[in-house]
């Protein structure tokens, strides 16, 4: 079977860029590893051995940028744990990443995220999604999975007992397909439109796939080959919640791979600069013709 490793080396994408995914992907083995099962992902718990635990999106965040700080390539890290960017050494690439996304839903035992992005920046401010070199999603559910691009397609690898990344799946497409991923229905008090595009996917027979975790929500219309994932702002959040540079822009730029879109309700998000290190977007995300029917009865996300 193909590992991480040999698929990279296959790719071309370069002694430094393989190394930085490799490192990522081993971040992505001792998150995994974190989430032992006396963990409940919230700090100020304890373990069945009585020891305080940090919260697992505080570890997640530690072991990551410990790994990009042991990394030669990697220069500057910016994470959404984190209110600051951090230089990490001299290298020319830039490493941005919600180390742990859905953390919210640890303690219920629903899947999770991390989401990463990759960059050859020396600051994320001025940057756009475009820019990214890869980006790369790591799901822990019943399996550990990671969805990569290095912008030839989209790979799944499956972390095996062993350690080892393998290959699993390749130029993953998303196309016509009818499921829906609905995030921020409160928008719906306040957005008639919104609410008329629900109404549109209940009365046509849409499948509903949601899990309150962005990732693995995003993961699976790449993974089906089709539906879309929504998350629209309203008046009092007019850009939603989620955040462009650790969580939208890596998740569109894997989603184009696939064929798929990823816009804002105007502009894809991949063209929009990043104006500070939280700002918020709205997304629709998925096969062309969702999200592009999204934003006909939509008004502006
Ligand atoms: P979480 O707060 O649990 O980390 O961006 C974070 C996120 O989860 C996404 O993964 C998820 O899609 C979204 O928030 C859910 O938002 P709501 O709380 O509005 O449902």
């Amino acid at each position: 079977m193909k590992t991480l490793l040999n698929y990279l080396e296959e790719s071309g994408v370069g002694e430094e860029l393989t190394h930085v995914v490799i490192s990522l992907a081993d971040c992505v083995k001792k998150i995994a590893d974190s989430m032992d099962k006396s963990h409940d992902g919230k700090a100020g718990s304890q373990n069945v051995f009585g020891e305080e635990q940090l919260a697992l999106d505080l570890i997640a965040n530690e072991i990551i940028v410990y790994e990009m700080e042991q990394n030669k390539h990697v220069g500057i890290v910016a994470s959404e744990e984190m209110e600051e960017e951090k230089s990490v050494g001299e290298g020319e690439y830039g490493v941005c990443f919600d180390p742990l996304d859905g953390s919210s839903l640890v303690d219920v035992n629903l899947s999770v995220g991390s989401i990463f992005g990759i960059y050859k920046t020396k600051t994320f401010f001025g940057v756009r999604g475009d820019n990214q070199l890869a980006s790369m999603i790591a799901v822990y559910g019943p399996k550990t999975t990671i969805l990569l691009t290095v912008r030839h397609g989209v790979c799944e690898f499956l972390l095996r007992s062993d350690g080892e990344f393998v290959l699993t799946r390749e130029n993953l497409q998303v196309g016509p397909g009818k499921m829906f991923a609905p995030g921020n229905l409160r928008a719906c008090s306040k957005r008639k439109d919104y609410l008329k595009l629900l109404d549109f996917w209940a009365e046509n027979n849409y499948t509903l796939r949601y899990s309150g975790a962005m990732t693995p929500d995003v993961a699976q219309i790449m993974l089906k080959g089709k539906g879309i994932f929504t998350y629209p702002g309203y008046d009092e959040q007019p850009d939603g919640k989620l955040r462009l540079l650790y969580e939208c822009a890596p998740m569109a730029l894997l989603m184009e791979e696939c064929s798929g879109m990823a816009t804002d309700g105007n502009l894809r998000i991949l063209q929009k600069d990043v104006e500070s290190l939280s700002q918020r977007t709205p997304i629709l995300i998925g096969s062309s013709e969702e999200v592009q029917r999204a934003m006909d009865m939509l008004q502006n996300g």
